[in-house]
């Protein structure tokens, strides 16, 4: 099982030759950056023999596959990670060391591989992670973006967006595979043509442009296992003049359109979470990436076998959110046009392979293309996808006579509209959602038609994340605690952290363990200080809200419940209050007004705070700049508090809310998402829990009955607050600045209801939660005992075992084991 032996001397003369050979330079004249460059290479060096093993055996063997298909992997950094998988971090530190190098600087100059948005994108590369690690045969398929998520300014208070060039020193992980391109076809029509001995129609697609699909493979390292798997992303490059068909040469005009189709699809990542804007691009670019990979996975099927029809018993496709949904029916077109099955039999063929997975019941979020653009973009995808449509329409009625109103709501296309999810419902073998809480609402509100026709399909994953990055590698002073007491098997069996249990009273181990969470927060304080030019203290509660900024994820109320307290100090300078730092990260999609003024409000009230002198330090609020996964890795290290305030039903699952926990911070936050599991597993008195329960929320937003105006009339403090964002406390050049922010709480000026996140509705107990956060952190034994508890009862949540969950009950998978020769 365990990894070849580290041979120090050949590495570090191999970084030696590595910036000799790429930048003919001596490590002296290198900069930071190179050698960077030169120590990944190395690394790489020690991933391919491995990577090659694994392939070699995958081969022998012949498994089933799982195609984990994902417009996004937010994969963060890979360096550190790839050595922490390999287990030779340490030995990489020593050795750098030794020729005057330090690894954290090393591993910083990485910019982070930020293709995706948020918790969809970081879910997919913690599934990678744990599938290598856990030995299951898996491809990662996405998209190659040239620029991805953008790079966070805050200018004055506002979010400024810059554009996240990753790639412009060169990616040393990865390795470009043009053996393996593929052509992709948009447009033009289709033309039909019966062939009399077959006695078929067949179906050609004709004066349409096409791009040249090319793959670039990473290896995604197993921990401590061999096994290195490949997270496949597609770059698009134009097809070349003179590969045009002869009857296209010398189309000038045309060949230049390919070349910017090309050039524009791969582009940029849409930076929106939650939020369908219907964009042609966005749709080419979910075509592109999964009629590449659904081709490759077919040819990759056909090299070893003949039978096309036994496809599924080789590969599965999981559909991460609809946005790879249209692999649907480019599987159907590729079995019915290239290898030319019948209807029936490709459809059996296709409803065995994929599988859908929800993440979010955001009404925004729901992707319904137009007919005229899907139609257009993809005239022969479209066919196919009216036939899925005609026959399932049929069976709707057939299962419910006369009851059209059971069509209008399920049908795939409507309205003239094509409905992504209705098509991964209705053709996939497998639906679910990520979090308990979030599969019953599935079950019984937003699928609720679709749960009775065909419940056998649904079914529950709650997310999970990876310890390797999030403990491992992201807080190695407690990484290292745990392992002097329970020993190392937590790191690939995350229950075991139980074992901490019996430390949960003992003053030395809760000395040690808050004295770590203090080295940490000394830590992100440092940061801080650097990026943010913002002193903090160590010492006060670093009270942490980091995610994606959305509405529903309520930034807002958590900043409005600072304007109070800040109040309250300003009213009352006797009164005790424990200090508490309150940090932010967060960013906003570039077209979400709302959202970005936000942003301005955080920064607002931050400056007027942390420069109030007589406050003496007691509350201190810090927006950090550009949160990303590798600075996520220690801000979670360092949190007391894990902020996870959603409305109740909105959040589909979360997973930073299990980060905090495992590095042992307790939950403040609604019966949301996976907080319902958190707390079941570690107790609610382990954890500050407030707000309406999603039942109640789910009433008010069907029964109406939520007067947002009658809190704000009968409740001083949170008038005074309101008042303060129309008033000019935080917008002295621009009093109106903040109106918009008031009226969506109190104003019903548009169609929606006021405060449509029940911010209101759930203040006053969030501001008794925080109460009882204050009075628990003064009892320091019991918030050491607490801090660990959490820890040791965070088993639950790690990726290892939504994974194993996704084979025994989705995928069925066989594990693979690798012996290095
Ligand atoms: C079409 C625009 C768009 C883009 C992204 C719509 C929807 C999305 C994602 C589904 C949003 C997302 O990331 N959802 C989050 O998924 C996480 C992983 O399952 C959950 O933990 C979060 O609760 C959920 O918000």
């Amino acid at each position: 099982m365990t990894a070849k032996k580290f041979n120090k001397k050949e590495f570090i003369r191999e970084v030696k030759a590595n910036v000799k050979a790429l930048y003919r330079k001596n490590l002296e004249e290198a900069t930071q950056q190179q050698i960077f460059q030169a120590v990944s290479y190395a690394v790489k060096d020690e991933i391919i023999e491995n990577w090659l093993a694994t392939q070699e055996q995958y081969e022998k063997d012949d498994p089933k596959y799982v195609y984990y298909m994902s417009m996004e992997f937010l994969m963060g950094r890979a360096l550190g990670n790839n050595m922490i998988n390999l287990t030779i971090y340490d030995e990489v530190k020593e050795a750098l060391e030794e020729i005057g190098l330090d690894i954290n600087v090393i591993e910083d100059q990485e910019p982070d591989a930020a293709l995706g948005n948020g918790g969809l994108g970081r879910l997919a590369a913690c599934f990678l992670d744990s599938l290598a690690t856990l030995g299951y045969p898996a491809y990662g398929c996405g998209i190659r973006y040239r620029y991805g998520m953008f790079k966070q300014k805050i200018e004055d208070g506002y979010q400024v967006e810059v554009p996240d060039n990753w790639l412009k020193d060169g990616n040393p992980f990865e390795l470009r595979r043009p053996e393996y391109a593929k052509e992709v076809k948009f447009g033009g029509y289709v033309r039909v043509e019966y062939d009399e001995k077959t006695g078929r129609n067949y179906y050609k697609q004709e004066g349409y442009q096409s791009v040249r699909a090319v793959p670039y493979d990473f290896p995604i390292v197993g921990y401590n296992n061999n096994i290195v798997n490949t997270l496949r992303i597609w770059d698009a490059e134009a097809i070349s003049e003179f590969q045009l068909d002869s009857f296209d040469k010398g189309d000038y005009r045309k060949a230049v359109e390919q070349e910017n189709l090309a050039r524009n699809i791969v582009e940029v990542l849409y930076p929106n979470d939650n939020h369908y804007a219907g964009k042609e691009l966005r749709l080419k670019q979910q075509y592109f990436f999964i009629s590449a990979s659904v081709q490759e996975a077919i040819a990759k099927y056909k090299k070893n076998h003949d039978d096309i029809r036994k496809f599924y018993e080789k590969a599965t496709f999981q559909l991460n959110d609809t946005h790879p949904t249209v692999a649907v029916a480019e599987l159907m077109r590729i079995l019915l046009d290239e290898e030319g099955l019948t209807w029936d039999e490709a459809w059996e063929v296709t409803s065995k392979t994929c599988a859908y997975t929800n993440h979010t019941i955001m009404a925004e979020a729901l992707e319904k293309w137009p007919i005229e653009l899907f139609s257009r973009l993809l005239p022969r995808v479209y066919q196919i996808i009216e036939e899925i449509n005609r026959r399932f329409v049929a069976q709707i009625e057939a299962k419910y006579p006369g009851d059209f109103e059971k069509v209008r709501k399920m049908a795939i296309i409507f309205d003239g509209q094509v409905k992504m999810a209705h098509l991964a419902i209705a053709a996939g073998y497998s639906v679910n959602g990520v979090a308990q809480l979030h599969t019953e609402i599935l079950k019984h509100q937003e699928l609720k038609d679709f749960y009775e026709m065909m419940p056998e399909k649904f079914n529950n994953k709650t997310n999970g994340i990876t310890q390797r990055r999030f403990l491992l590698h992201g807080n190695p002073l407690l990484a290292s605690w745990i392992t002097e007491h329970i020993g190392d098997e937590w790191i690939t069996d995350l229950p075991q952290l139980s074992k901490l249990k019996v430390y949960v009273d003992d003053p030395k181990a809760q000395q040690e363990f808050m004295n770590i969470k203090y080295q940490n927060k000394v830590r992100l304080a440092k940061y801080i200080q650097e990026h943010n030019g913002i002193e903090v203290d160590p010492r006060s509660i670093f009270d942490v809200q980091v995610k994606r900024l959305h509405e529903y994820k309520r930034q807002l109320l958590n900043i409005l419940h600072v304007m109070y307290l800040y109040n309250q100090i300003k009213d009352h300078p006797e009164m005790d209050f424990y200090p508490r730092t309150f940090i932010f990260g967060a960013k906003a999609a570039a077209g979400y007004r709302r959202a970005k003024l936000t942003i301005k409000l955080i920064n607002s009230v931050a400056d007027v705070i942390n420069n109030d002198a007589s406050i003496k330090n007691k509350l201190k609020v810090v927006f950090i700049e550009d949160y990303r996964v590798s600075n996520a890795e220690w801000i979670f290290a360092a949190a007391d508090v894990s902020e996870q305030i959603s409305t109740a039903s909105k959040e589909a699952s979360g997973t930073g809310n299990m980060k905090f926990m495992l590095n042992g911070a307790p939950t403040l936050g609604t019966m949301d998402g996976a907080n319902v599991e958190i707390v079941e597993e570690v107790g609610k008195e382990n954890a500050f829990i407030f707000g309406l329960t999603a039942d109640e929320v789910i009433n008010y937003e069907q029964n109406g009955g939520y007067h947002p105006e009658n809190i704000f009339n009968s409740d001083q403090d949170i008038r005074r607050v309101l008042m303060q964002l129309i008033n000019g406390e935080y917008a002295p050049d621009d009093p109106e600045r903040f109106r918009e922010i008031y009226d969506s709480l109190l104003n019903t000026k548009s169609s929606d209801r006021a405060d449509t996140y029940f911010i209101l509705a759930d203040f006053r107990s969030y501001a008794d939660a925080q109460k009882r956060v204050e009075e628990a952190y003064r009892d320091e034994a019991g918030w050491a005992k607490m801090a660990m508890l959490n820890t040791a009862c965070s088993g639950k949540f790690t990726s290892d075992r939504t994974i194993q969950q996704y084979v025994d009950e989705i995928w069925h998978l066989q594990k693979e084991t690798v012996k290095v020769k």
